[in-house]
């Protein structure tokens, strides 16, 4: 029976190859899935329908329909591009390739991805700022993480220069603190991405491009806020670095002892909402100390793992899992004295509402929307913070 459906879908896909429905367009992607159950990955043939919103699956091994189209409102076309992380139905599927001729004539020369970094000079004081500008751009970020690199990792990173007199000074200067790493997607990305960081030497950024970052935040010619790809291939290559299997062999935090640390986790109603630069500027401006970061898409044992404490205690428990695995999540390790509860200070009440009528400054007063998108999570009790740390930057990285 289902088998027979399948043909019958196939009959349809193929009458339509134009993938003009008489409603709209339908779009199609292969997707996979991690079964963690099964320790495999499934993979699946995933069709878009632009008309009405809806999505339709088909297991591709079993040949045979997974999930009867279906309304899906989170999914918007803008979110279904090779190498996004889509929810549908609670399962992050991530898309590997396009699926048909009509999907990637149209689709495959508007997207593409590039490659960026913040550097050691801006990390502490200027992320939030420049990760704010990147997003009202108009970009997407992808992936995102804080990484130390060694002057090993850095003299190959930048090995294109080896031999240039300023070489020595550009390797030193990468491995002088934390560099956040991202993935952009958008319309042209890599001009795009390099003309909002603007040239090479801030100076001259300030006279001839007064509005792009390295203008704005950097300093002088070594020290200019930002990195990014000069080219498709580049991009490819240094994203491989920093997220593809040569990441492997970056300093990893597996040695590392958690303490005097407390989580934020900026929640996916905030990142898709485009909040995550101004939320982490606002950490930073009341004086806190970021040391960690990374962009998760959290798949829902994880988020129940994470939430246990409030199964059966909070009412909106389901709705709290539902939010978290809607979209990406940022988490962010706070350290330094007292951080935990200075932190639940300037995260501020449960709920946005109560916030905004007795604390009008604090995140959730600013950020929230509701007892549910509250803008973070962030850890309860004083003990609770090096285990949430721990758990994103240790257990979900590995
Ligand atoms: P780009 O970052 O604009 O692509 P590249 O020429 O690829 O510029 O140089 C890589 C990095 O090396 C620059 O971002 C800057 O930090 C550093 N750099 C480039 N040229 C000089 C120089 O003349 N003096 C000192 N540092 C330089
Ligand atoms: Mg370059």
């Amino acid at each position: 029976m289902q088998r027979q459906s399948l043909c019958f879908n196939q009959r349809i896909l193929s009458q339509c190859s134009g993938a003009r429905t008489v409603m709209g367009e339908r779009y199609a992607f292969t997707a996979e899935w991690y079964d963690i159950n099964a320790s495999m990955i499934k993979r699946y043939q995933l069709l878009f329908y632009s008309a009405d919103n809806t999505v339709e699956m088909f297991d591709i091994k079993n040949r045979r329909l997974f999930l009867k189209r279906s309304k899906c409102e989170r999914v918007k076309l803008n979110d279904l591009y090779i190498g996004a992380i889509v929810n549908i139905h609670s399962r992050q599927l991530t898309i590997v390739d396009f699926g048909d001729e009509f999907t990637t004539k149209k689709l495959s020369s508007i997207k593409e991805k590039t490659f960026g970094l913040i550097k050691p000079d801006c990390v502490p004081s200027k992320m939030g700022e420049i990760i704010d500008r990147i997003i009202s751009e108009g970009f997407i970020i992808c992936q995102l993480k804080m990484v130390q690199l060694s002057s090993k990792e850095a003299a190959e990173f930048y090995q294109e220069h080896r031999g240039k007199s300023f070489y020595e000074k550009l390797v030193d200067f990468m491995a002088s603190g934390p560099v956040v790493v991202f993935e952009l997607t958008g319309d042209n990305a890599v001009t795009r991405w390099r003309e909002l960081m603007g040239p090479t030497d801030s100076s001259v950024a300030r006279q001839e491009a007064p509005h792009t970052i390295r203008a704005q935040f950097g300093t002088d010619v070594t020290r200019d806020a930002v990195h990014g790809s000069d080219s498709q291939e580049a991009a490819k290559r240094e994203y491989d670095f920093f997220f593809g299997s040569k990441a492997s062999n970056l300093r990893k935090n597996t040695d590392r002892i958690f303490q005097n640390c407390t989580l934020g986790l900026i929640k996916p109603h905030a990142v898709l909402d485009g909040q995550a630069g101004k939320i982490i500027t606002a950490i930073r401006n009341a004086g806190f100390n970021i040391s960690a970061l990374q962009l998760y898409n959290m798949e829902k044992a994880n988020t129940e793992e994470l939430y246990e404490v409030y199964k059966g205690v909070v009412a909106e428990y389901s709705s709290m899992v539902e939010e978290l695995t809607s979209g990406p999540c940022i988490a962010l390790e706070i350290t330094g004295d007292g951080a935990h509860s200075l932190f639940r200070e300037l995260v501020g009440p449960h709920d946005p509402e109560i916030a905004r009528h007795l604390r009008p400054d604090t995140l959730r007063a600013q950020f929230g929307v509701n007892k549910v998108k509250n803008a973070l999570h962030c850890s309860d009790l004083l003990e609770d913070g090096p285990l949430e740390v721990e758990y994103f930057f240790k257990i979900m990285d590995s």
